[in-house]
């Protein structure tokens, strides 16, 4: 049967009307239901060795749209709706965003998810089903405010197994059940992300925004993803989940193991499990535990199983990522952990009792990651250069031990959804311009660079970044209800908000552009930026940062002899729909973290591909993609990472110094606190952000922003030379195969879990 009438078949069941006369929930609801239907067509991906991808973070975001993509339908059903008067978009509105992730690490775990089930790889995600997920954000005075984001409803892509385990702690046992969202591989077949829920789950815990009683644990464990843990309670209930994660997915591994009837002592030849930073690390003693308590091995062969069968990835250097837990927590929550830990521990200072590899510190704390790499075969970093640092300084006594066990995997985002499904002008101009090979073969787009100096080549693609910046006008409008000029230059630095990243530092520029205007001096091209980042609710001055932005859109927007050419927009909510929106538009991709600091970046790459240049750091991937693309196509400024790292280690940094020696640094941050800015702003939140400037600035924004400002200027007004930008767009895109997360999971799959 063709689709289109298997399609009608199925509305007509549903609703007892043809798809022109259902509404658009009625749609939905039949697309939905057709989907899975097409899904459960295609085969679950086996094999005899199995890949576990164990994460607290799966930012999947909306699976319409993609999971057509991947079933190779999407045009054949838009064309059905299309011809009802409806679209695929406009069911697409309807679609919760699942709420599972915070930022880069989640979002690479849905990446990598995409690209194993792409490439028929026998692997599964598993984490926590979270009801509330990551907080909802909206703007009132100025300020952040977290509400929960519900996003659970009986339309979802979530099915119930009956799979369910017990899993004790401490001071409570509570039980389990798995839930399942199918992974479609695009051509190929079907994969699994594995989501654990608490059944004594409480949704009625939490009030409006996000508060709740962190003490009662069977109710509240899986309602938010980290939850704010600027307190003890916060501490431990992150351990209760890391925990209840890490219990269930051993239970599953063994489940597997023995259903499938392997010898649990060759666990390594038929499982591997990857550890998505330190969150998940209890399974390393989880599973020594099962094996020598409930299946009689020595601890010598459950050490050793284990190890061959755990690798370990780190996505961070920041010294406040870095899980240490009090082990006094440890024995509140696991104390059946606390033994083997103590063994592991034992084991390591027999042999070495260099105190910076210890796994149990003087302190009595348990350094996550220190379990992680001594019991683990494999640790890598997400990007060169910070393998690199994490090999020559971070974790250089580790390094020294372990030389083998140390790699690099360069992180990587799919194109499915990050060009296919975000970018429907530019795809269809890459087929019609170098074929569709570059779907299945990312470097395949390298062909792209015959087309250079194509005039008619050149200006379609101008007219897709037109119509896509059009759309993010008009969504704008819309949603926010501000008005963006769609000729002006679109600036965009979108990701967690945090001081490294150094948002502070742009606000800045944009208050230098602000004071020069005032002053007379207007720029060539009018700019808009644009922000979008949400703020962890416990991390004071990110609050601050935000405030500025917000306080600053205000004064802009509103003044007539500035906005002309200038603009701010903080979006209200930044997730990966908005990122879907957002990226196709933009010009000017935003990499400006503090170089060392930003393991890898993967945005930079989604911009990359969807026809931005980048403004960054040497720091992160940014400093692959200057690499491929060569200095003429990218725009580096700021201190380079070994210079960062000596100010770190010479304690010798001191902002003030700049601030005074500066007029233009210093007219800039005195704004902050300027009568203009408090006029708008809360005094409390400016001062401080102002003081934390001139007295810390961990982060060192003052230190590049002057080389900042003049490399900005320079690429706003090459941005006016249109030729030149568009010669520099299509070197970047062409550039781009490389960092298709197909490529990076190959690496994996070639040198970590060997599978197939
Ligand atoms: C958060 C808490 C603890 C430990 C690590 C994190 C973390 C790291 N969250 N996101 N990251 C980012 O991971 C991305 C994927 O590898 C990187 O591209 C990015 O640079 C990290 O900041």
């Amino acid at each position: 049967m063709e689709l289109r009438d298997r399609f009608e078949k199925l509305s007509a069941k549903l609703y007892g009307r043809p798809v022109r006369q259902c509404t658009e929930a009625e749609l939905f609801h039949t697309l939905l239901v057709f989907t899975k239907e097409l899904m459960a067509d295609k085969k679950q991906i086996t094999g005899e060795r199995k890949l576990y991808y164990i994460s607290a973070e799966f930012l999947i975001g909306k699976l319409l749209s993609n999971n057509l993509i991947n079933l190779g339908v999407y045009d054949e059903i838009e064309k059905v709706l299309n011809e009802s008067g409806k679209s695929i978009a406009m069911l697409e509105n309807l679609e919760p965003e699942p709420s599972l992730g915070n930022g880069g690490l989640g979002r690479l775990a849905a990446c990598f998810l995409d690209s194993i089930a792409s490439l028929g790889l026998n692997g599964c995600g598993v984490g926590l089903l979270y009801h509330f997920g990551l907080f909802k954000q909206i703007f009132n005075n100025h300020l952040q405010n977290a509400v929960r984001n519900e996003w659970i409803t009986d339309q979802s892509w979530l099915t119930k197994t009956d799979l369910s385990f017990d899993v004790k702690f401490g001071d409570r046992t509570v039980r389990s059940t798995m839930y399942d969202i199918d992974v479609v591989g695009y051509d190929n077949g079907i994969g699994k992300l594995h989501l654990f829920d608490v059944n004594s789950v409480d949704e009625s815990l939490v009030g409006n925004g996000i508060d709740f009683d962190k003490n009662n644990i069977e109710k509240n464990l899986t309602l938010f993803l980290y939850p704010d843990d600027s307190d003890e309670a916060g501490h431990l209930l992150r351990i209760y989940q890391q925990y209840f994660m890490v219990s269930n997915a051993a239970r599953l591994i063994i489940k597997d193991m023995k259903d499938a009837g392997h010898d649990l002592h060759e666990l390594h030849k038929y499982a591997v499990v990857q550890i998505n930073d330190t969150h998940p690390t209890m399974v390393i003693p989880e599973l020594i535990r099962i094996l020598t308590q409930e299946e009689y091995f020595t601890m010598d062969d459950a050490i050793e199983v284990v190890s061959k069968t755990c690798a370990y990835t780190n996505h961070t250097i920041l010294a406040e990522a870095l899980e240490k837990w009090p082990m006094s927590y440890l024995e509140k929550v696991v104390p059946v952990l606390v033994p083997i830990i103590k063994e592991l521990n034992n084991r390591i200072r027999k042999n070495n009792p260099d105190p910076v590899i210890q796994i149990i510190d003087d302190e009595n704390k348990v350094h996550m990651a220190h379990i992680d790499i001594h019991y683990g075969f494999s640790t890598n970093g997400v990007a060169a250069i910070h393998t690199d640092i994490l090999k020559d300084s971070e974790l250089s006594h580790f390094y020294k031990l372990y030389p083998e066990r140390f790699n690099n995997k360069t992180n990587g985002i799919t194109f499915r959804r990050w060009l296919l499904s975000c970018n429907h002008g530019l795809a269809k101009l890459f087929d019609e311009t170098i074929g569709t090979g570059y779907r299945k073969d990312a470097t395949e787009l390298k062909k792209l660079l015959d087309h250079k100096d194509d005039q008619v080549f050149l200006d379609k693609l101008d007219e897709v970044k037109k119509a896509n910046k059009q759309a993010f006008v008009d969504y704008v409008r819309k949603t926010e209800g501000v008005e963006l000029d769609p000729n002006s230059v679109f600036d965009v630095q979108v990701k967690r908000l945090h001081e490294y990243k150094r948002q502070q530092m742009n606000a800045l520029y944009i208050i230098h552009k602000y004071l020069e205007i005032k002053a007379g001096k207007k720029p060539e091209t009018p700019v808009t930026c644009i922000f979008g980042a949400k703020a962890a609710p416990a991390y004071v001055i990110a609050k601050d940062i935000i405030h500025l932005i917000l306080v600053l859109q205000e004064i802009i927007n509103k003044d007539p002899e500035v906005s002309p050419y200038l603009k701010v927009l903080m979006v209200t909510n930044y997730n990966v729909s908005y990122a879907e929106k957002i990226i196709p538009a933009c010009d000017i991709s935003e990499q400006i973290s503090l170089a060392s600091k930003e393991a890898s970046g993967t945005s930079n790459m989604k911009f990359m591909l969807n026809g931005a240049i980048t403004l960054g750091t040497d720091d992160g991937a940014n400093v692959e993609i200057h690499d491929f693309v060569g200095d003429e196509n990218i725009y580096i400024f700021g201190a380079k990472s070994d210079e960062v790292i000596e100010h770190y280690k010479k304690a010798d940094y001191v902002s003030r110094d700049i601030y005074n020696k500066s007029k233009v640094v210093k007219d800039a941050v005195d704004f902050i606190v300027s009568d203009k800015a408090l006029q708008v702003g809360n005094k409390e939140n400016l001062e401080r952000l102002y003081n934390d400037i001139i007295n810390k600035d961990w982060f060192m924004a003052l230190l590049d922003l002057e080389d900042y400002i003049a490399k900005k200027d320079e690429i706003l007004k090459d941005y006016a030379d249109r030729e030149k930008w568009k010669r520099m767009v299509v070197v970047n895109m062409a550039n781009a195969g490389f960092f298709s997360s197909d490529r990076t999971i190959e690496e994996y799959n070639k040198d970590i879990w060997k599978l197939k």
